[in-house]
C-alpha cells in the first residue's frame, strides 16, 4: 500500500479528485453526416442525452492537426511567457483557475472571441511565437467547424420539424453572434495517481450556457458525461471526430425536449490531452425562448423570459457546478 503524505496531496488542493474509471460507455450515439436519417438521428440524441459523437464531416484531418501542434508549441512556452497572455478577462490564458468565482481544474486553456472587432493585445500576445501560422490554423479549424456547427443546427430544424428556414442557424451566422472558442490542455500527472490512486479534475461538472459545443480532442481520453439518472460515463476518445453538447439555451429554446448534458473532465495521469471547443451562442440582445412551433397548444413555456445577455451576466456570477437555467426556470 502507498502511504500518501499530507504535504504532498496539498499541492494539488484545492483541485478535486475523483476514483479512475476505466470502463468506457460504448452507448454514444454516432451520426453521420452523410445519412439521409441523420436528422432524426440527431433529434434523438439531443433528447436521450443532449450529445452525440459526428463521422463524416467532411472538416480535413490537417485543420485539426496543424491548431494542436500551434497549440502545444503555446503551451511547452516558459509559464512566464504564457502568463503575458492571461488572466483570462474571460479572454486570454488561464491555468487552473476556471471563470471568476473560484472554481479551479487541473488544466491550463487559452479562450478566443470568435469574432473579435479589434485585433486584441491577449490575441496579439498568444500569436507572438508564431503569429502567421498559429492565427491561420485558429481561422481555418474555426470557419470549418462554425459550417459544421450551422449544418448540424439546420438538421437538428428539420428533425424537430421546424418549417422556417434556419431558424436556429441564423443565430450562429449573425454578424454579432456571441461565440468562442476554447484550446484547453490538460498536463498529465503521474505523481498523484502515484501517490493516491486517484485523478485529478481537469474540468469539473457544467452544463454549457451557449446553444451547441462542438469538441475535438486528441486521442487521449477523459471527457465524461451525465446519464439521465446522474450516472458518469466515459466517452471513448477518437481523434478523427467531432463531439456535438446541447447548451443550455437550446434546452432552453426546445423547451426542454433537449437536455443540455453535464460533462466533465478528468484528466489522464500519464497522457497529455489537448481538446478546441467552439461555443455557438446567439446575438447578445437575442431573446431566448421556446420556439413558438416547439410549443404544443395549451403548453407552456419551462422558462421565464431572458436574454442572452441576461444569461450570461448570470453564468458569469455562477459556480460552474451550478444549474445556472435553474434561476429561468417558470416555479
Ligand atoms: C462553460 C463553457 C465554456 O467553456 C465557457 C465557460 C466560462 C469560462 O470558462 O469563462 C464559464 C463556464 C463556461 C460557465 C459558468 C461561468 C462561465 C466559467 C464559469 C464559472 C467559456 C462559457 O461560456 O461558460
Amino acid at each position: 500500500m502507498v502511504v500518501v503524505s499530507q504535504p504532498a496531496l496539498d499541492h494539488f488542493s484545492p483541485i478535486k479528485t475523483c476514483r479512475p474509471n476505466s470502463s468506457f460507455f460504448k452507448g454514444i450515439p454516432v451520426v453521420d453526416l452523410s445519412d439521409p436519417e441523420a436528422s432524426s438521428l440527431i433529434v434523438r440524441a439531443c433528447e436521450e442525452f443532449g450529445f452525440f459523437k459526428v463521422i463524416n464531416h467532411g472538416i480535413p484531418m490537417e485543420f485539426m492537426t496543424s491548431l494542436e501542434s500551434q497549440a502545444l508549441n503555446f503551451f511547452s512556452l516558459p509559464q512566464s511567457e504564457k502568463d503575458r497572455a492571461g488572466p483570462p478577462d474571460p479572454f486570454g490564458y488561464g491555468s487552473k483557475r476556471i471563470g471568476p468565482n473560484g472554481d479551479v481544474g487541473w488544466i491550463e486553456y487559452l479562450l478566443l472571441n470568435t469574432n473579435p472587432d479589434v485585433v486584441s493585445e491577449k490575441s496579439l500576445l498568444i500569436f507572438r511565437e508564431n503569429p502567421q501560422i498559429f492565427r491561420s490554423a485558429v481561422e481555418n479549424f474555426v470557419s470549418a467547424v462554425k459550417k459544421m456547427a450551422f449544418e448540424i443546427v439546420e438538421l437538428m430544424a428539420e428533425g424537430l420539424g421546424i418549417e422556417e428556414n434556419n431558424v436556429l442557424s441564423k443565430l450562429l451566422r449573425h454578424e454579432k453572434s456571441d461565440s468562442c472558442f476554447r484550446m484547453n490542455h490538460y498536463v498529465p500527472c503521474p505523481e498523484l495517481q502515484a501517490l493516491s490512486g486517484r485523478n485529478l479534475i481537469g474540468f469539473g461538472e457544467h452544463t454549457d450556457p451557449q446553444i451547441i459545443s462542438v469538441l475535438r480532442s486528441n486521442n487521449t481520453s477523459g471527457l465524461q458525461i451525465s446519464l439521465r439518472d446522474g450516472t458518469w460515463v466515459s466517452v471513448p476518445s477518437d481523434h478523427t471526430s467531432f463531439f456535438i453538447n446541447v447548451g443550455d439555451s437550446l434546452q432552453v429554446m426546445t423547451n426542454g425536449r433537449f437536455r443540455s448534458v453535464k460533462h466533465r473532465v478528468v484528466a489522464d495521469p500519464m497522457k497529455s490531452r489537448v481538446s478546441m471547443i467552439y461555443f455557438g451562442g446567439p446575438p447578445l440582445s437575442e431573446k431566448i425562448a421556446p420556439l413558438p412551433c416547439l410549443v404544443a397548444e395549451g403548453e407552456e413555456s419551462l422558462y421565464k423570459e431572458f436574454t442572452w445577455w441576461e444569461y450570461k451576466k448570470s453564468a458569469y456570477k455562477s459556480r460552474l457546478a451550478d444549474n445556472r437555467l435553474g434561476l429561468f426556470e417558470k416555479s
